[in-house]
């Protein structure tokens, strides 16, 4: 990162997260890096997350996405074809993990027909008010979707863009969802949803996926996260 001017700065990690989708890749907490791109704490200290193709390449992360357990439970919603869009580990760092704003993952991974999208997010600690847990809008998810955020293809640069703005959330509207290590929360694509600063001593890690049900469902062509000839997204029952 050394020399580079802040739009290139700002450019090579648009590309950093725009071709990530089929691949393992570490994004960083903001206020990290000195000018010259050296880290200021640990780099363990440091990370934000691991993502977005865990699900298909680290074999641990495999075996849980395709786990029986995980097979039963969309199952029993349901799901008729699902298959595995993207996968992060979060770490919400002791005193550092930031926070993530309120938003619809539908946003980001959006559908025609909407509904079809659905996170599976697992507590790997103890998820806490402390260290950050989930906050929900109850009932958010019958509203449809405020905001899209979608690929803009400049020459043979991508950026993205967002269509519509996020409203502003009442803080009064959610309700917080602490769960211990090992618990499970499905998150609806369309429920708004954020977390907040970890500001306590501990660690907040999860592992969490994201998958369709691709019976009869479009996925946006304009969405950040497409399907690759390495990585065509995987079905979720194997
Ligand atoms: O774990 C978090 O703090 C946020 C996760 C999230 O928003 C998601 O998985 O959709």
């Amino acid at each position: 990162m050394a020399g580079l001017s802040p739009t290139q700065l700002r450019k090579s990690n648009t590309d950093y997260f725009l071709t990530s989708g089929d691949k393992i890749r570490f994004f960083f907490e903001k206020g990290v890096f000195d000018k010259e791109g050296n880290f200021l704490f640990p780099p363990e200290n440091s990370i934000n997350k691991i993502g977005h193709a865990l699900h298909a390449f680290d074999p641990v992360f495999k075996r849980i996405t395709h786990s029986p357990q995980v097979q039963e439970l969309v199952k029993s919603l349901g799901l008729e074809v699902p298959v595995v869009v993207q996968s992060m580990y979060i770490f919400k760092q002791p005193h550092f993990g930031g926070e993530v704003t309120p938003h619809q993952d539908a946003t980001f991974l959006h559908t025609e027909p909407l509904g079809r999208v659905l996170g599976i997010w697992i507590a790997l600690e103890d998820s806490t008010l402390e260290n950050g847990c989930l906050w929900f809008i109850p009932g958010s998810h019958t509203g449809g979707i405020f905001r899209r955020m979608v690929r803009v293809q400049t020459d043979s640069v991508g950026i993205t863009s967002f269509i519509g703005s996020e409203p502003v959330y009442e803080d009064s509207r959610f309700i917080p969802t602490p769960i211990q290590k090992g618990g499970l929360i499905l998150i609806h694509g369309e429920v708004v949803h954020k977390s907040e600063l970890n500001c306590s001593a501990h660690s907040r890690h999860v592992y969490t996926f994201h998958i369709m049900e691709s019976k009869g469902t479009n996925w946006s062509q304009d969405n950040w996260l497409q399907p690759t000839p390495e990585l065509p997204f995987p079905l979720l029952y194997t």
